[in-house]
C-alpha cells in the first residue's frame, strides 16, 4: 500500500517536473537586469514598428511547436545541412534581429546565462503587454536545444479544419480551449496571400462578400494571383492592438485564414469563440493561462542544452 502510494504520487509529479524547473525571476541572482534589459529591447523596437507583437508572438509558437521551446527556431541554416528556420512555409517567422539585439545586451550585462529560448519567451510577454493585452509573468530557466532540422516541423497548416489543427496541439499536450485561445494571438499581424488565395473570389462563401473583393484587389484568385504576394491584416478591424477583437470579426465572417473563419463555425469551438468576442477579460486571462503553458511545452532545463553565445548557432 505504501509503496503504491509512492508509485502514484510520483505519476502525479513527473509529468510536472519539466514545468517545476521553470521559475519566474529565475535570473533573479545570476542575472537581475535580464527582463529588464528584454523590455528596453523590445520597448525600442516597439515604439518605431508596432507590428513586431505578431512576429515575436508567432516565432514564440513556431518555436515551442518544434522540439519544445528551446530556440531552435534561431539557427541559421548551414551549407549543405538546413535548420528549422527553412522548413517550406514557415520562412515568413520574423523579428530574428531583436532576439539578437536582446542577445548582444544581455551577454555584455552576464556572459553566457541567459538562454536564447527564455529571451523569445520574455520578448513575447513584453510585446504583448505594449500592443494592450494582458501583463503577466512568465517563468524561466529554458535551456538552448542543440538540433534544428527542417523535416522535424510539423505545425498545422492554414488551410487545416480545427480537428485537423487540434490533432496537432494535442501532441503537445494542449486542450481545444487553449488552441482556440492562442489563436486569438491572430488579433495581431499579418498573412500573406499565399495562405488565404485560395478562398478568394467567391470560391469560399464562408468568406464577407466585401472582404473577399478587397482581398481579390490585393491578391487576385487562385486562377489568376496577383505578381507579388503581398499581406494583410488577420484581424482586419483593430490590426496592432492586442484585444479581442479577432473572435468579433470571426463572428462576421472576416476571418482571413481558414483555420480562424473555421473557429467560429465549427460546433466544438464556436461557444468559445462568442464567450471571448463577449467578454475582452475572460479572453485575456485564458491567454494568458494557455501561453504560459504553451512556453513550458518540452523545455530544457539544468543541465541539459546549452547557453548559446549567438543564438543563430550552436555553440561547438
Ligand atoms: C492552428 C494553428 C495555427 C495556424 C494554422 C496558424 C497559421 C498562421 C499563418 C498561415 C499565418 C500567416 C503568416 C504569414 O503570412 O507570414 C499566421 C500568422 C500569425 N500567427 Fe498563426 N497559426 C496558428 C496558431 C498560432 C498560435 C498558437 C499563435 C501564437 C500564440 C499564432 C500567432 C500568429 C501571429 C501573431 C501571426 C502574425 C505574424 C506576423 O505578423 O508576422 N498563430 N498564422
Ligand atoms: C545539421 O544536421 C544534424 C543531423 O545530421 C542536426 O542534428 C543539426 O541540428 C542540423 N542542423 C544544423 C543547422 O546544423
Ligand atoms: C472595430 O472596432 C471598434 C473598436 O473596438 C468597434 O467599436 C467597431 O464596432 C469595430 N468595427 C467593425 C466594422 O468591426
Ligand atoms: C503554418 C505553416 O505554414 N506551417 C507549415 C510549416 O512547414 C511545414 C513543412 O513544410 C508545413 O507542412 C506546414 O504547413
Amino acid at each position: 500500500m505504501v509503496k503504491f502510494t509512492i508509485f502514484v504520487v510520483l505519476l502525479l509529479i513527473l509529468p510536472l517536473a519539466s514545468m517545476a524547473d521553470l521559475t519566474v525571476g529565475f535570473y533573479g541572482t545570476s542575472c537581475p537586469k535580464a527582463e529588464a534589459i528584454v523590455r528596453q529591447v523590445v520597448q525600442k523596437r516597439f515604439n518605431g514598428d508596432k507590428s513586431i507583437t505578431g512576429g515575436l508572438l508567432r516565432m514564440h509558437f513556431h518555436d515551442c511547436f518544434v522540439h519544445g521551446c528551446d530556440a531552435s527556431i534561431l539557427i541559421d541554416s548551414k551549407k549543405g545541412n538546413q535548420s528549422e528556420k527553412d522548413a517550406g512555409a514557415n520562412g515568413t517567422v520574423r523579428g530574428f534581429e531583436i532576439i539578437d539585439e536582446a542577445k548582444k545586451a544581455l551577454e555584455k550585462a552576464c556572459p553566457s546565462t541567459v538562454s536564447c529560448a527564455d529571451i523569445i519567451t520574455l520578448a513575447t510577454r513584453d510585446a504583448v503587454d505594449l500592443a494592450g493585452g494582458p501583463k503577466y509573468s512568465v517563468p524561466t530557466g529554458r535551456r538552448d536545444g542543440l538540433v534544428s532540422n527542417p523535416s522535424d516541423v510539423n505545425l498545422p497548416g492554414p488551410g487545416s479544419t480545427v480537428s485537423q489543427a487540434l490533432r496537432i496541439f494535442t501532441l503537445k499536450g494542449m486542450f481545444l480551449n487553449e488552441m482556440v485561445t492562442l489563436l486569438g494571438a491572430h488579433t495581431v499581424g499579418f498573412a500573406h496571400c499565399s495562405f488565404f488565395r485560395n478562398r478568394l473570389g467567391g470560391a469560399d462563401t464562408t468568406m464577407d462578400p466585401t472582404l473577399d473583393s478587397n482581398l481579390v484587389k490585393l491578391c487576385g484568385t487562385q486562377s489568376k494571383p496577383s505578381k507579388k504576394d503581398l499581406r494583410t491584416f488577420l484581424d482586419q478591424n483593430t490590426s496592432m492592438v492586442f484585444d479581442n477583437q479577432f473572435y468579433k470579426q470571426i463572428l462576421n465572417k472576416k476571418g482571413v485564414l481558414f483555420i480562424d473563419q473555421q473557429l467560429a463555425l465549427d460546433s466544438s469551438s464556436k461557444g468559445l469563440v462568442s464567450s471571448f468576442a463577449a467578454n475582452r477579460a475572460s479572453f485575456q486571462q485564458s491567454f494568458v493561462n494557455a501561453i504560459v503553458k504553451m512556453g513550458s511545452i518540452d523545455v530544457k532545463v539544468g543541465n541539459e542544452g546549452e547557453i548559446r553565445r549567438n543564438c543563430r548557432v550552436f555553440n561547438r
